[in-house]
């Protein structure tokens, strides 16, 4: 499917997934990052942008993201967008991941599964597109969309796996820092022992189950937050705080804290003495192909400083961050360390090769056992 259809529309926001990969690379080349383009920090974020574009020029917005963010979507469009309450147009462009029948990662299943349903839900009328979709065919189906947007509607295209088609450059994001998550990871575990860790979603927690293999470590002192991007760092502090002889490490990424940026004055009001969170800010999402993050601009450790922890460091190489995990052995905590990374990864990184279910029921025995 060729994204030429999109021509029309001078709007678009969202988070990138995999699946889109095509689209993510037409905005970039087309747009840049600029005010015809934002990248959110979280998929109800980019409703509400649209939604102020839309209030600002009487123009239909497109918003893009994976089915995972179907979730955060769900209040903006029931409470705001809906046309019970301010009947306001959108095009959502929505990746498929874990479309019943096609093999996917254990997060990605149940999600896929209901995927059209919560759109249904939502009264927002959808059209799936696949590899075969003609382009006949999808220009029917915007027409009739355009007569819901008329009328204040939402409507969705459900893209599954291969389905877009984009001939122009590739999205290529690049910083000049000199360390990979890889290395940063593998330093941080190191430096972690017998600690346990919490790792965010994406190839931050696959580096982490690579590394444990690796070095004949165990896994069950790791829990890989595989899916709820953004949440890793509230289940470390909550295993923080319901585990206090323990010292618990979150390793989060940019994209990922950016969007639950509240979740740090959050962790910073319980004031847990034994939580390490470490943010590796490789200024992109590059797990689902690098697209910028708002983290070239934001100041993170500041915005940890004005959340209330107790230590914030930074380091932008491997020096400055043995320097940094030395310091975090004495370091009161709540700590917080900003590692800077550039956007390169291993092409032939594995996935995790224990399930979701055995993770937690090996960390659960992990604590239980070590309580004892
Ligand atoms: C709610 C939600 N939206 C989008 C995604 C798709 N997704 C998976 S990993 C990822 C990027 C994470 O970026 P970051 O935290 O900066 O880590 P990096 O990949 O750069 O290591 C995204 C957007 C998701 N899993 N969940």
């Amino acid at each position: 499917m060729k994204l030429d259809f999109l021509e029309k529309y001078d709007f678009f926001t969202g988070v990138p997934d995999s699946l889109l990969n095509p689209l993510c690379s037409y905005l970039y080349h087309r747009f840049g990052i600029s005010s015809h383009h934002i990248v959110a920090a979280n998929e109800g974020n980019a409703v509400g942008l649209a939604a102020g574009y839309h209030l600002a020029t009487g123009k239909v917005p497109v918003v893009y993201l994976q089915n995972s963010g179907e979730g955060n979507i769900i209040n903006p469009v029931a409470s705001l967008m809906n046309d019970r309450v301010y009947g306001i147009p959108c095009l959502f462009i929505i990746g498929w991941r874990g479309e019943p029948g096609v093999h996917d990662e254990p997060q990605h299943v149940y999600q896929g599964m209901v995927t059209c349903k919560l759109l249904e839900d939502m009264d927002i009328a959808y059209f799936i597109v696949g590899r075969d979709t003609a382009q006949d065919a999808l220009a029917e189906q915007l027409a009739k969309f355009e007569a819901l947007f008329a009328q204040g509607k939402q409507a969705a295209l459900v893209v599954r796996k291969g389905a877009l088609e984009y001939d122009g450059l590739k999205l290529h994001y690049e910083n000049a820092y000199p360390l990979t998550r890889e290395e940063i990871v593998q330093r941080v575990a190191a430096a972690a022992g017998k600690d346990v860790i919490v790792s965010t979603t994406g190839k931050a927690s696959r580096e982490l189950f690579e590394y444990r293999a690796a070095t004949g470590d165990t896994h069950a002192r790791d829990f890989l937050t595989v899916g709820s991007m953004g949440h890793a760092s509230s289940i470390a502090l909550a295993v923080a705080l319901y585990q206090p002889g323990r010292r618990v490490w979150c390793l989060d990424g940019d994209g990922a804290a950016l969007m639950h940026l509240g979740a740090l004055p959050v962790i910073a009001s319980r004031q847990p003495a034994n939580l390490i969170h470490v943010l590796i800010n490789n200024q992109c999402h590059e797990t689902v192909g690098g697209m910028p993050t708002v983290a070239n601009v934001a100041d993170l450790p500041a915005l940890a400083r004005a959340s209330g922890y107790k230590t914030v460091l930074r380091a932008e190489n491997a020096a400055q961050l043995d320097a940094a995990l030395e310091a975090l052995k004495t370091a009161p905590c709540p700590a917080f360390l900003e590692v800077m990374s550039n956007s390169g990864a291993r092409a032939d990184l594995g996935r995790p090769t224990t399930s979701a279910m055995e993770n937690k029921q090996h960390f659960m025995e992990y604590l239980q056992k070590n309580n004892e």
